[in-house]
């Protein structure tokens, strides 16, 4: 038994599998963190890079992801434990056109962890709603995620529906695609690379 199990169930697809193994690393001792890594994430890393090669496609890649999301399920009480830090209430989404929600929940769960009160709007989220959920929650920082290069373009006229709005509210960005430089151009006030990054920034933003 070792994290090698998870990172191989995921890219086998054996989503059956996967509570039995993740609860074994848990009962292991085995750090969540490593386990987040090296059992889950990697292997995603793995499936799109054989999707870019055209070994694997789009069932594929879905059935790594249930089976990846089916872990998380079970780390997700563990993940993040709260600091003792100023909470907030943070809107969270993928934005306009895209449908990926793997990291965007990830990071959700982590905040959640760290103590914030999430409010996930899901995917494929238009800027108005993101101005909505905003307002109606008088949110502390709206996040916005996308791993697509044909949605980044989305993120920035949500940051900036945002600002037309009106609101005050601080936005955090992410996702696979998204660099500081691409953050720092559209106007938004942070950039994580991953989820432990997005907890320390939101602490930081909140402050
Ligand atoms: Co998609 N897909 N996909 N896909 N998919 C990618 C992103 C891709 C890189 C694969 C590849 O070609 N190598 C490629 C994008 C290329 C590009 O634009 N540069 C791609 C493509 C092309 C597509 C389609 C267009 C395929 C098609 O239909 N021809 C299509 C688009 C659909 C759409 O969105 N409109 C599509 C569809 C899908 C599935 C539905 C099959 C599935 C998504 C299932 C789901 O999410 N429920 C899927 C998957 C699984 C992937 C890969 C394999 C894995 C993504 C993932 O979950 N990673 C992906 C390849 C890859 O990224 N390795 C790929 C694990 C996750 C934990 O990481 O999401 O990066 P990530 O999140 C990280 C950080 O980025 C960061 O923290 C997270 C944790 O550390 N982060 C934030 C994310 N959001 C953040 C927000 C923050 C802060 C940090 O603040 C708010």
């Amino acid at each position: 038994m070792s994290i090698r199990d998870v990172y191989q169930a995921v890219i086998d697809f054996d989503e059956d599998a996967m509570p039995d193994l993740i609860n074994k690393e848990i009962a292991a001792g085995t750090d969540i963190n490593k386990l987040l890594q090296e059992g889950l994430i990697a292997p995603m890393d793995y499936v799109g890079t054989q999707f870019s090669l055209g070994e694997l496609f789009v069932p594929e890649m879905l059935m790594a992801a249930q089976t990846m999301k089916r872990g998380l399920e079970i780390l997700k009480p563990k993940l993040g434990a709260a600091g003792g830090t100023t909470a907030g209430k943070i809107v969270i989404g993928t934005v306009k056109g895209d449908l990926h929600d793997i990291g965007k929940n990830l990071v959700g769960m982590m905040l959640e962890g760290g103590g914030f009160e999430i409010i996930d709007l899901g995917v494929d989220v238009e800027p108005m709603a993101f101005v909505t959920a905003a307002k109606e929650n008088n949110a502390a920082i709206v996040g916005l995620s996308a791993l697509l290069t044909t949605t980044m373009p989305a993120m920035e006229e949500t940051v900036n529906a945002l600002k037309e709005a009106g609101l005050t509210v601080k936005t955090m960005v992410g996702g696979a695609p998204v660099t500081k430089a691409f953050a720092d151009k559209i106007g938004a006030t942070g950039y994580s690379e991953d989820a432990p990054g997005a907890v320390e920034l939101a602490r930081k933003l909140c402050h």
